[in-house]
């Protein structure tokens, strides 16, 4: 290899054995930001142009090819090259270009190698097009040279679906054309070798021909949006996406790229992209938290979890499949072997559906242990999670008992989801080791983990809260201590607005219609009636018919499990307006001579959900979140607020500070309007920075 020199700041270029390397290295992802596609201009026109070079290799340092343009860029001028005339130059080269993957060549980065003459790949490599999470949809030709190397359907799935695919995957749909074992540059080099010596043509994905002609792509997209239907509801981008992949079958390769361009400008304005980028960064910016700067998370490697119950199997499962060995422990009869044989099942179910292979499932299987002494389970633990019913007094006296047991430096935490954390810890002679781990039930499918600090957390342990919500796959928000902590409380509200509301006219159902067509899968009252009218806040001993909940649960209406509850259920629980609770409602309404009206969709949003952005508000301004951007996440990961609204910090911003903050007050008084919503709204200021 002749020697190596430097083009630009980011980007190198050497040649060896006649074959031209131009590697660029921007960290974190070699994401293609301007100055990336300024560096590639050049080591190409340099490469073309050397006589030495009779083929091209572009290769990433670092942990990734290109993982896609720079999402920071969108919404400000862009600057040229574009990504198109980087890649005209690709394609325009005499000199076969050879595309080095390694990591996630996502977004852009995919589409780069597509421009490439051919591609080869790592094993463990992944490509994708995950434009559309972000409501975009592939922007530098990813729609038009995909359906010409794997054909329609596949370019749907790839494209619509948004979920990457492994290099195996790809060698076998034709996006790569081989898998280098062993270092990926020599392969790379060695490939591109092998090409020049077969006089390999300089293949040009923009030349072949789409595999399904007009007809047969305009039946397949319609087939596609009839079975995807719940999928696409809501997003923008998802029916864009199919517009441009039907350019490519019916238009010329560059109309079907000028048509793919004006489709992505006019997502990347949209309020839907520009929310679902907030969530990006709002998912990456949560981990962002205010600790002692080098102090690292403690090692977990085996963890105790306290209480087989829903929550306490849905846990040991999240660690099972991080791959912790689990100690599963409940005092109670068999409850251990019981919950074991959920995980079980669990696990067996997803082997079936092939999602996980069978191999997978046994071995996470083979980590579990359970048992009914907690000396056993705690004393070999690093981490201890406790997910025992919510009771002050259960949590306190099995703290006791753990700490009297557990290793000097094991990590003591609670699932708590709205128990005052301080006054667990306090039992305990370790309150700086006592943390929240609140998972969102089903605890193995809800993406939301918060991490909850108490007053004397060590910054060692919140460190290793936030590291293992990572490990576990989820998104770690970290919160401080108060009742509902931050998702819970902040989504408390709707449902008393919702209450208040249903006194006022509008049906059950009605109102859950207003939030469904908002976004929600659930609305208020189908959540009730799912958790049980019974679990959320009845005493039962002291209920005295006071509320339409209280009569309702008198009444044995406990929602889907026990004979309806604020709608009526058949044997498939399917769910039916109730004659029986709205004429509860009605009659409780007319003794509360609540005055009664109609309200539209409009109205039951302002209703519902204003008082959940003022409570957002709040606890960033109490400092229990650290910034609105936390809230928007937690509420999008825990209670799947629709992310094409960004959050309710996010659409609050959207919707306008000022007009919120003037609805409060008129709904639920001046006084109880966050300071922070206020000053913001008087100052033109935004909750989302
Ligand atoms: N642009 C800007 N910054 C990015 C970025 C991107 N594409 N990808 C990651 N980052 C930052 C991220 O914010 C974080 O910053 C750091 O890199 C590490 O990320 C034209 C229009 C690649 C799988 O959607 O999926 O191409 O917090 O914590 O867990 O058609 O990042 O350190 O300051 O996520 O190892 C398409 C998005 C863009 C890929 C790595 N590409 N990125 O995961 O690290 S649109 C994507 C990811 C596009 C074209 C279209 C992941 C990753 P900070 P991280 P990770």
């Amino acid at each position: 290899m002749n020697e190596m020199s430097r083009v630009t700041a980011i980007s190198t270029y050497a040649v060896a054995d006649g074959i031209a390397i131009l590697t660029i290295d921007s960290p974190p992802v070699n994401a293609l930001g301007h100055a990336v596609r300024v560096a590639l201009e050049a080591g190409l026109r340099r490469a073309v142009a050397d006589a030495d070079a009779h083929g091209i290799v572009i290769h990433c340092a670092g942990r990734t090819f290109f993982a896609g343009a720079d999402i920071s860029e969108f919404g400000k001028p862009l600057q040229q090259p574009d990504l198109n005339a980087v890649f005209d130059l690709i394609e325009a080269s005499t000199k076969p270009v050879v595309a080095a993957i390694h990591g996630t060549a996502l977004g852009g980065g995919m589409e780069l190698a597509l421009a490439c003459h051919y591609r080869v790949a790592t094993s463990s490599a992944k490509l994708g097009l995950p434009e559309v999470s972000l409501g975009l949809l592939p922007g530098a030709g990813g729609t038009q040279r995909v359906p010409r190397l794997v054909g329609i359907e596949k370019a749907l799935t790839l494209i619509v679906g948004g979920r990457p695919i492994g290099a195996t995957k790809a060698l076998a749909d034709g996006l790569i054309d081989r898998i280098v074992e062993g270092d990926l540059l020599p392969g790379a080099i060695l490939y591109a070798q092998q090409l020049i010596a077969r006089g390999e043509p300089l293949r040009r994905v923009r030349d072949l021909a789409v595999d399904l002609d007009a007809t047969a792509t305009r039946e397949a997209l319609e087939r596609f949006r009839a079975t995807h239907k719940r999928d696409l509801q809501g997003f923008k981008a998802p029916g864009l996406i199919l517009q441009a992949i039907e350019a490519a079958a019916t238009l010329t390769f560059d109309e079907g790229l000028a048509r793919e361009w004006a489709l992505f400008e006019e997502l990347v304005d949209s309020q839907e992209s520009i929310a679902q980028r907030h969530l990006f960064f709002a998912e990456r910016t949560a981990g962002k938290i205010p600790i002692e700067r080098g102090v690292q998370p403690l090692t977990v490697e085996r963890v105790a979890v306290i209480g087989a119950g829903t929550m306490g199997t849905g846990i040991a499962m999240v660690f099972l499949n991080a791959g912790y060995p689990v100690f599963l422990v409940d005092k109670a009869g068999d409850a251990a072997e019981r919950g074991a044989a959920r995980i079980h099942k669990t696990f067996g179910d997803l082997a079936d559906k092939g999602r996980i292979s069978p191999e997978e499932g046994m071995r996470r299987v083979g980590l579990l242990r359970i048992g009914s002494s907690l000396e056993d389970a705690v004393s070999g633990a690093d981490l201890v999670v406790e997910a025992i019913f919510e009771s002050m007094a259960l949590k306190q006296a099995i703290f006791k008992e753990i700490d009297a047991v557990a290793k000097a430096g094991a990590i003591l935490a609670s699932n708590t989801s709205f128990l005052d954390l301080d006054e667990i810890a306090a039992v305990t002679a370790r309150p700086d080791q006592v943390i929240g781990l609140h998972f969102f039930a089903p605890a193995n499918i809800m993406r939301l983990l918060e991490v909850v600090r108490g007053a004397r957390t060590s910054d060692a342990v919140i460190a290793t809260g936030m590291s293992l919500g990572r490990r576990l796959g989820k998104v770690a928000v970290l919160s401080g201590v108060c009742d509902g902590f931050i998702a819970n409380r902040v989504m408390k509200p709707r449902m008393e607005a919702a209450e208040a509301l249903v006194l006022e006219g509008p049906t059950p159902s009605e109102i859950d219609r207003a939030m469904n067509r908002y976004g929600f899968a659930m609305g208020p009252f189908q959540m009730f009636d799912l958790v049980g009218l019974d679990v959320i806040g009845w005493d039962r001993d002291n209920s005295a018919g006071r509320t339409v909940q209280e009569v309702l649960c008198e009444m044995g209406r406990w929602g889907q499990k026990k004979n309806g509850g604020y709608y009526d259920y058949d044997e498939q629980r399917r769910a039916a307006p109730s004659p029986v609770a709205e004429q509860v409602i009605r009659e409780f309404a007319a003794r509360a001579n609540v005055p009664q009206q109609a309200f539209d969709d409009a109205q039951i949003v302002e209703r519902l959900l204003y008082p959940v952005v003022n409570e957002g508000a709040k606890v960033v301004e109490e400092g229990i979140a650290l910034r609105a951007s936390d809230v928007d996440i937690a509420l999008a990961t825990g209670y799947g607020w629709p992310v094409w609204t960004g959050g309710p910090m996010c659409w609050a911003d959207r919707i306008g500070l000022p007009r919120i903050v003037d609805s409060l007050d008129a709904m639920i008084g001046p006084d109880s309007v966050s300071p922070l919503l206020r000053r913001l709204a008087a100052e033109g200021g935004r909750l989302t920075s």
